[in-house]
């Protein structure tokens, strides 16, 4: 089990969470998700590292960036 935190931009309310947790979560392997709202800060709990493409390309999905892991 591996915890990633990684920075993301853009995100200024509580449905900006909600999104950006759907979409992390979808990525096989993630076990749990915790996004700190003040500071962009996304934790990532998963069964193994995830790919930089997978993270990138869920933070898109949900329409924030990725700025940092
Ligand atoms: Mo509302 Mo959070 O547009 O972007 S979901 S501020």
């Amino acid at each position: 089990m591996t915890e990633t935190v990684y920075t993301v931009t853009g995100m200024t309310c509580q449905h900006c969470v909600a999104s950006v947790t759907e979409e992390v979560t979808k990525i096989e392997g993630v076990q749990d998700v915790k996004v700190d709202l003040p500071t962009g800060s996304v934790t990532v709990v998963s069964a193994a590292e995830l790919s930089d493409d997978a993270i990138r390309a869920a933070i898109d999905e949900a329409g924030y960036e990725l700025a940092s892991r």
